[in-house]
């Protein structure tokens, strides 16, 4: 099946669940105004983007079983996944209002849409809420429904913290380029973006597949992590050098004095004039600083030193795979879940 019928059939199944969360509200005699606008949140936040964190469990459950899923098990794999693309969702509405992000998958922000504002925070709730309420309604009879729960609440809590550290390291009214580092930075992705967008999709595809051996999960992150912080290099990499066409937004990690790969980068290589400019330029709310930011980046050929990482990234994470061994490892994990997982990001241009 092509990259383009597996999103098609994974979409398929949102509208279903779309569906029963605002039947949900309907039972609660909840004002229609209000499902209305649920249903709106639900569809405007949640499908839409790559779907690759989806689309990830229902692969992963698929090499793992070995077979062909039957409907049933291809339609409970593809739940799980929604409730990944809820959580991406929940944090995207939130992230936006936070880094004053202007579009995101090719329109506006969702609390920048007319007559939305601050209440997008409580909408971002909600669309955290609706990953419970279909684990409920679908997993409760599972044995494994417990882990389930743990796991969504434990990455959640993680990327949090991520989110933390990434805001209070990029304050707007003081630019201290001293304070970046790539262990800060490092530290910064492993949260904010790895254990949701790689550890999360595995995870809940082993404990579906009925693996329990902790040494699966612990090998499944040492793989998945690195796998992630390369995917946070890529989207600080696009930040600056994607155009909004092909990234579906518009770049702030400048503006907002994020420390983000390139950044840090930059201040390895610079010489003190270099210096100064970033220092006088960086975080600076304007598009003449942004300019002049970008112009060292480019004296500094940062795009190359990206493909170099890129490249080195690829090698480190293939042979971390290749640690398992090719017939599969004894506690149920198998090399493809990761190839099939690194081939959805290497050399990603959105
Ligand atoms: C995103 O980091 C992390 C989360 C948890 C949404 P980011 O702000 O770099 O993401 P984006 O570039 O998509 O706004
Ligand atoms: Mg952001
Ligand atoms: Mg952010
Ligand atoms: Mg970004």
């Amino acid at each position: 099946m092509s990259s383009a019928e597996k999103r098609d059939q994974f979409l398929a199944v949102w509208p279903a669940l779309a569906d029963e969360l605002v039947q949900y509200m309907e039972g609660e005699k909840m004002p229609k105004e209000a499902v209305d606008w649920f249903r709106r949140s639900l569809d405007y936040n949640t499908p839409g983007g790559k779907l690759n964190r989806g689309i990830s469990v229902v692969d992963t459950v698929q090499i793992l079983k070995g077979s062909e899923l039957s409907a049933d098990e291809y339609k409970r794999a593809a739940i799980l996944g929604w409730c990944i693309e809820l959580l991406q969702a929940y944090f995207l509405v939130a992230d936006d209002m936070m880094d004053q992000s202007i579009t995101r998958r090719g329109q506006p922000c969702w609390y920048r849409v007319e007559n939305v504002g601050n209440i997008a925070i409580n909408d971002a709730f909600m669309l955290e809420a609706a990953i419970y309420y279909l684990l409920k309604k679908h997993f409760r009879q599972e044995k494994y429904y417990v882990d389930l729960l743990e796991i969504f609440h434990e990455v959640t809590f993680q990327t949090e913290l991520g989110q933390l550290i990434d805001l209070i390291t990029a304050p707007e009214d003081v630019v201290d380029l001293s304070k970046f580092s790539l262990e800060k930075h490092h530290l910064i992705v492993v949260y904010k973006t790895a254990y949701y967008s790689f550890y999360l999709p595995v995870a809940l595809a082993l404990h579906m597949a009925g693996v329990s051996s902790p040494s699966a999960y612990q090998k499944a992150l040492d793989i998945l992590i690195p796998m992630g912080e390369y995917f946070q290099v890529q989207d600080d990499y696009l930040d600056c050098y994607g155009t909004p066409e092909q990234i579906g937004k518009i770049g702030t990690d400048i503006l907002d004095n994020k420390c983000s790969w390139l950044i840090n980068k930059a201040l390895q290589k610079a010489s003190p004039e270099q210096r100064k400019v970033l220092d006088d330029n960086y975080g600076v709310k304007s598009s003449e600083s942004e300019a002049r930011v970008k112009a060292v980046f480019k004296e500094l050929e940062l795009a190359r030193e990206f493909e170099q990482y890129e490249a080195d990234s690829y090698r480190r994470i293939n042979a971390l795979i290749e640690e398992i061994p090719a017939e599969g490892s004894q506690d149920g994990l198998k090399r493809e879940v990761f190839q099939s997982f690194l081939a959805k990001v290497y050399k990603r241009q959105k």
